[in-house]
């Protein structure tokens, strides 16, 4: 086959792009490339923007705008709050308030009371000896019982049939565990909630405290303070293992013991000592079918009471069955109350034992002040640790490594 040299040749000739035309498309691609670049750079921007912003708002340290309040509250009342929060008000004017009846000031005296402030203690003692002489008036009973007995739904039937009476209730806790666990503060609110509600009622969780004697002595001024404020019976609630329904023994006048029946030990399970102290024993959760088991262990406890000796007071303990949730007894438990406040107030027991217990706390607050400076001692401290090691040793016998610890601190 022959092929003509210019026939091939034409065909080139013809499809041969012009030189502008590739300057238009260089310059085109070099445009679009331009665009793309710009359009990814802005999309980065973007991103890294939003990205700055979520980690702005899950760290720690940014702060939130926070929510502006509704329109509805007032500027004014805002700041006269916060002025009214920032106001302490002198020892004088809290004991005016406290005798007028002002909870709020009750509540403040008492903090003060808890307070480990040296200057609020000082400010504290002007109060409670300023309310002393308006203190005295009231029937404080102190309410034991392991725990799970029914102590605080117990204190709020009964707390709650005192002021449909027209009485004026205080409830108060000594449990030094709850400082640290606040488990039964908690417990206690939610028991007491019809309590909590009644205007002639106050509940004042357990003071804190590492100390039972340091919360004891704060609970038994707060019982002064409670007095002055018009509560015409205080209650105290413990927890019935350990020491301290002792001290709770030691700043009531009428003493419960709470106890639950079919436990199998009704006699073994209960401790000597606080047998003892107790001027009734009564045996919770009397409904349903425990009313049967509550019966016998009434008459079982009572035999027991009768193996004790008599009381100072006159009075023989009493046994009784009630139902903190049904109210069945309740208020038998209150009759109970009046008549030893009765027979005891005929005997003077209950002055006398007032002023026994007076003369008890000055004399427990006085060994606790004295074993907390003395532990405190810088030099004791240090001298402490070897003289223990030392007896542990044997090179020196405990009583003469007491003898020189104790020369330091009074020299
Ligand atoms: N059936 C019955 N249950 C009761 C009665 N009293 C209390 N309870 C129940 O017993 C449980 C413990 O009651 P609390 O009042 O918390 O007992 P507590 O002795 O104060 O307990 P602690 O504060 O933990 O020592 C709760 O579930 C109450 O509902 C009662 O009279 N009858
Ligand atoms: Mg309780």
């Amino acid at each position: 086959m022959s092929c003509d040299k210019n026939t091939i040749l034409a065909p080139i000739k013809t499809t041969q792009t012009p030189v502008f035309l590739k300057g238009f498309i260089l310059l085109f691609l070099v445009g679009y490339s331009l665009l793309k670049l710009f359009w990814f750079s802005l999309l980065l921007l973007s991103k890294t923007i939003t990205l700055n912003d979520q980690k702005k708002s899950t760290s720690a340290l940014h702060e939130k705008a926070g929510i502006a309040p509704p329109d509805f509250v007032s500027d004014v009342v805002v700041k006269k709050i916060q002025k009214f929060r920032k106001v302490q008000p002198s020892a004088a004017a809290l004991v005016k308030g406290i005798l007028a009846g002002m909870i709020t000031d009750l509540s403040r005296a008492i903090t003060l009371v808890e307070s480990r402030n040296t200057d609020h203690l000082l400010k504290a003692n002007e109060v409670i000896n300023a309310c002393l002489p308006h203190a005295n008036k009231s029937i404080r009973i102190g309410v034991t019982g392991v725990p799970g007995v029914g102590k605080s739904t117990f204190i709020e039937a009964f707390g709650k049939h005192l002021t449909s009476l027209g009485k004026k209730v205080a409830v108060l806790a000594v449990d030094p565990s709850s400082s640290i666990s606040h488990g039964s503060i908690l417990g206690d609110k939610t028991r007491m909630e019809e309590l909590v509600k009644d205007p002639n009622a106050y509940i004042r969780p357990s003071a804190s405290g590492d100390t039972l004697g340091g919360v004891a002595r704060k609970t038994r001024e707060t019982i002064t303070l409670c007095e002055a404020c018009g509560f015409d019976v205080i209650i105290i609630e413990t927890v019935g293992v350990g020491q301290s329904e002792t001290a709770v023994h030691s700043m009531v006048d009428f003493f419960l013991l709470l106890k639950i029946a079919g436990a199998g030990d009704e006699l073994q399970g209960i401790k000597r000592g606080i047998m003892e102290m107790a001027d009734a024993i009564v045996i919770n959760k009397a409904d349903g079918d425990n009313i049967k088991k509550a019966k016998l262990a009434k008459t079982e406890f009572n035999r027991a009471l009768h193996l004790f000796p008599a009381k100072k007071s006159g009075w023989t303990p009493t046994t009784a069955t009630c139902s903190a949730i049904t109210h069945d007894g309740i208020h038998e438990v209150w009759e109970t109350i009046e008549q030893f406040v009765k027979l005891t107030s005929d005997n003077a027991y209950f002055t006398k034992k007032r002023s026994e217990q007076n003369e008890y706390w000055l004399i427990e607050t006085i060994n606790e002040q004295l074993k907390l400076n003395f532990y405190n001692h810088p030099e004791v401290t240090t001298l402490l640790e070897a003289n223990k090691k030392a007896v542990q040793n044997d090179e020196i016998s405990p009583f003469a490594a007491a003898q020189i610890l104790l020369e330091k601190y009074f020299k």
